[in-house]
C-alpha cells in the first residue's frame, strides 16, 4: 500500500541548495515526489548561525515508517551530517513531517513532527503541495503563523529539476 508522506528538508553548512537538490534525487529513489518551492529563512534556535535553506517534499511510498526513518537518516550520514547543538547548523536535516493520517509515538518517531504547527518554515512549503492539507481536524491554512511567515522564496518549485 502507498501512503502520502511529507518530509521536511533543511541545510545552512555547505552548498545548501546543491544539498537540497541531492537529498530530492534520493528521495525520487524511495517513491513519487512532488517538491514545495525552496525557500530562505532565519534561524529557529541559536541565532549566531547561517539562515536555512528550507523545503518540503511529498513522497508516496510503500516504506513503513521507521524504514522510513532509516533511510533519511542514512541520507543525512551521507551529506556529511554531524550534530553540533541542538536547533545548530547542519548540512542536512530530514524531518518526517507527516505519514498519512498516523500518529506514531515511539522511542525513534513522533508523527506528525513535534514542532510542526509552530514553524513558518514547514507550514508554508505543505501548503505549496496541499493548499487544503488539515491536520487533526484543522487546516493548515488557517493558522495565524500563516499571516506572519517571515521566509523569503529563493526558487518556484522547479528548482529540483535543475
Ligand atoms: N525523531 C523523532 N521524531 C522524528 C521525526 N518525525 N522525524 C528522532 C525525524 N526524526 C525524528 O533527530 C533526533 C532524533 O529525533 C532522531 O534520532 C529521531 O529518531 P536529529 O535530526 O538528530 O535531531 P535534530 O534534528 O538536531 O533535532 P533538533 O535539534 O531538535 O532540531 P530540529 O527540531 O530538527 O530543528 N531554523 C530554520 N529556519 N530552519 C530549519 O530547518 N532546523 C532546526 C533543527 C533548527 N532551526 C531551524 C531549522
Ligand atoms: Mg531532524
Amino acid at each position: 500500500m502507498t501512503i502520502r508522506t511529507f518530509i521536511g528538508l533543511g541545510s545552512n553548512l555547505g552548498d545548501s541548495q546543491q544539498i537540497l537538490n541531492e537529498a530530492v534525487a534520493k528521495l525520487e529513489t524511495l517513491g513519487s515526489v512532488k517538491v514545495s518551492k525552496l525557500y530562505q529563512s532565519p534561524p529557529m534556535g541559536p541565532q549566531d548561525q547561517p539562515n536555512f535553506l528550507n523545503a518540503v517534499v511529498q513522497l508516496d511510498t510503500t516504506l513503513a515508517p521507521l524504514a522510513l526513518l532509516d533511510q533519511l537518516q542514512h541520507f543525512e550520514q551521507e551529506a556529511g551530517r554531524v550534530r553540533l547543538r541542538r536547533w545548530g547548523e547542519r548540512t542536512l536535516d530530514l524531518d518526517l513531517l507527516i505519514y498519512g493520517q498516523e500518529q506514531i509515538h515511539n522511542e525513534r518517531l513522533t508523527v506528525p513532527h513535534i514542532g510542526l504547527l509552530e514553524r513558518d518554515f514547514v507550514i508554508i512549503p505543505l501548503l505549496d503541495l496541499d493548499a487544503h492539507l488539515q491536520l487533526n481536524g484543522h487546516s493548515l491554512k488557517d493558522l495565524e503563523l500563516v499571516q506572519q511567515a517571515n521566509l523569503t522564496v529563493v526558487a518556484n518549485q522547479s528548482w529540483a529539476t535543475a
